[in-house]
């Protein structure tokens, strides 16, 4: 595939390379992507909120503004409902499962995500990140049940992320390895820049916020000195996607483990390591919680939290913890 081919077009080759590919991948990472330029206009004006006269949460034309993370929740809602291909929606901002609402036909997936990482590094114009995974349904009754949701995130068809960054790049996988759009803003199109982009198996960056280090477990803190003896680079922005797309490109290890303050570590199962763990998988690197494949982790409940490692296979192999804090 030529580097510069629109997604449309790409999706559509896709589709007619696997047979058993049915158009509605097509039509949803279309709308995906849809939802996405929607959020990146409104993320790369929101350090202009203030200069436009929007007091608190209402703008002087006297519409309401919501949060950002709020809007992209409700953003991705807006165009995914009337699809016809899901049945329900999870989301960081959202307690319970958004079902499908009538009229709207309920389709053969569920999504999840989370819609707006990092959104606190917004006014310090740092890039964030939207995440998600898409699985088929397992129930067949009128609405999605909760057991929809809670599959292994083996079980996963399709997981992205869009980044919001110097430029907006949307990053996705089907199961046929992991290729990058970027957005041509002055023609609102995404374009293939990264085609089956691979992790390399070992990487210079080591990406942790070592304030935590005084909760760590010890396993934590010697691997951290043996990474920094073998001379790893420390990079890290407090922006999961930001900080797994370095990685994902460039090589290395992200970690955010268990410690004594976060006894599961702070990132999310099924809508923040689940989907990048699908992702590196297909890159050929690894998602782990310590000990176990993120992918092979069965959730116990939506918002679940995971101790996460991911990124280059052999630092990841190296990052080994008992889980014990
Ligand atoms: P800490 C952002 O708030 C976030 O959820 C992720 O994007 C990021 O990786 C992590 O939290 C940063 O957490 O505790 O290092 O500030």
């Amino acid at each position: 595939m030529h580097l510069g081919t629109t997604l449309t077009r790409f999706l559509i080759d896709e589709q007619r390379k696997y047979p058993s590919a049915t158009g509605d991948f097509t039509a949803l990472i279309s709308e995906i992507a849809t939802a996405a330029r929607v959020i990146s206009r409104e993320v790369n004006k929101a350090g202009l909120i203030d200069l436009l006269g929007y007091q608190g949460n209402v703008n002087v034309h006297g519409e309401s503004v919501q949060k950002l993370d709020q809007f992209a929740n409700d953003t991705f809602i807006r165009f995914l409902s009337h699809t016809g291909f899901l049945a329900g929606i999870a989301s960081e901002e959202m307690e319970n499962v958004y079902q499908i609402p009538d009229p709207y036909p309920k389709g053969k997936y569920i999504f999840l995500m989370d819609p707006l990482d990092g959104s606190s590094n917004i006014d310090v114009n740092i890039s964030i990140g939207s995440i998600f995974a898409i699985y088929r349904r397992k129930s067949v009754g009128p609405q999605a049940t909760m057991e929809d949701f809670l599959q292994k995130g083996r079980e996963q068809v399709c997981a992205g992320y869009i980044i919001y960054g110097s430029s907006t790049m949307m990053v996705y996988t089907t199961g046929y390895g992991v290729h990058g759009f970027t957005l041509d803003p002055s023609i609102g199109v995404f374009l293939l820049s990264h085609e089956n982009i691979k992790i390399p198996s070992r990487g210079a960056i080591y990406s942790i916020n070592e304030g935590n280090e005084a909760a760590w477990a010890p396993e934590v803190r010697r691997y951290v000195e043996l990474v920094k003896s073998n001379g790893k680079s420390a990079r890290y922005v407090g922006s999961l996607v930001a900080d797994f797309h370095r990685n994902l490109l460039k090589g290395g290890i992200f970690l955010y483990p268990a410690d004594r303050k976060n006894k599961n570590g702070k990132l999310r199962l099924l809508y923040e390591a689940s989907p990048l763990s699908f992702i590196v998988e297909q890159a050929a690197g690894k998602g782990t919680n310590g000990h176990q494949p993120i992918l092979d982790i069965q959730p116990k409940a939506l918002h679940q939290r995971v101790p996460l490692i991911i990124g280059s296979s052999e630092d990841v192999d190296e990052a080994r913890f008992s889980g014990g804090v």
